[in-house]
């Protein structure tokens, strides 16, 4: 399949900008495309200096495909090129020059949570799909607040901050409403979900994500990690509440035809393959 296809977009997120469209041939930089006019966006919320953004460039100078600081500009896609003083998509192009609503030129890194067990009957017996005949593996889906779309639970990685940690907090915020729990509340939920995520998880993808906040000089990756719950008696029990930038939050049947946010629907293909459940 083309690249780039949701970093496409043709309407970018949360705007009225429009990318220049690129044909699926034209993706890849190594193809001469004279006509080529990107459109400048970075949204007013990332311009406005917070916390988590880089300064416009300028009297900016980043290291790029380094460790810089606390900010991780290295990517799990290999050195990339930059052009300019400006890092450039290692997917080919997006239609868009800029950051967009991304804070970080070049990688912003995120981490995926992908919290797992069997789909059950009233009596406890796994059930398998009537065509593939394989058990159902049920996973922990958000609804966006941002697109409506549904997704996995996954955030951005804080600088300097271990990911194993992020793909706890995410899920935590994001899945159980920790940051508004009160204080035993989330020493409760903290206490029941930390066997798990500290149990070995799977990793199923590290690299690129097709974002569609991506642009030609900013753009998502992730580090994608299953925890899995055999018995269905750890965080099968918990309840779930939806928090921060999730507006639902429930278990979904992983099935190939479940439309998901981002690239990841391919996530749950490699984690339903690996545990030999239904696809
Ligand atoms: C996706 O954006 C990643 O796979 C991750 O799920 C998510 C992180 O961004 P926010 O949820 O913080 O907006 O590319
Ligand atoms: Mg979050
Ligand atoms: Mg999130």
């Amino acid at each position: 399949s083309a690249p780039n296809v949701k970093s496409r977009c043709p309407l970018y997120p949360g705007s009225d900008t429009q990318r220049f469209a690129v044909p699926d041939d034209k993706v890849p930089w190594g193809i001469d495309w004279h006509m080529y006019k990107p459109v400048n966006y970075t949204a007013p919320v990332v311009l406005n200096k917070p916390v988590w953004a880089d300064p416009d460039m300028g009297c900016f100078s980043p290291k790029f495909n380094t460790l810089d600081g606390k900010v991780d500009r290295r990517s799990h896609e290999g050195e990339y090129k930059v052009e300019k003083d400006t890092p450039i998509n290692p997917r080919g192009r997006t239609g868009l020059t800029g950051r967009g609503l991304l804070g970080r030129w070049g990688p912003n890194h995120a981490a995926d949570p992908i919290v797992t067990r069997w789909k059950r009957d009233s009596a406890g017996l796994k059930v398998s799909h009537q065509v593939s005949k394989k058990p159902i593996l049920q996973f922990v889906s958000i609804t966006r607040k941002d697109c409506g779309e549904m997704a996995l639970p996954g955030g951005m990685v804080d600088p300097g901050e271990l990911v194993s940690l992020t793909l706890q907090r995410e899920f935590s915020e994001e899945a159980l409403n920790s940051l508004e729990a009160s204080p035993e509340d989330k020493e409760r939920i903290h206490k029941r979900i930390t066997a798990l995520f500290n149990s070995q998880g799977l990793e199923v993808y590290r690299g690129y994500v097709d974002d569609p906040r991506n642009t030609d000089n900013a753009w998502m990756e992730t580090v994608a990690v299953n925890f899995h719950d055999e018995t269905g008696n750890s965080v099968s029990e918990l309840p779930l509440q939806a928090g921060d930038d999730a507006g639902q939050v429930q278990w979904m049947d992983i099935d190939t035809a479940l439309p998901l946010y981002a690239s990841h629907s391919h996530f749950l293909e490699v984690v339903a393959k690996k545990r030999c459940a239904h696809w």
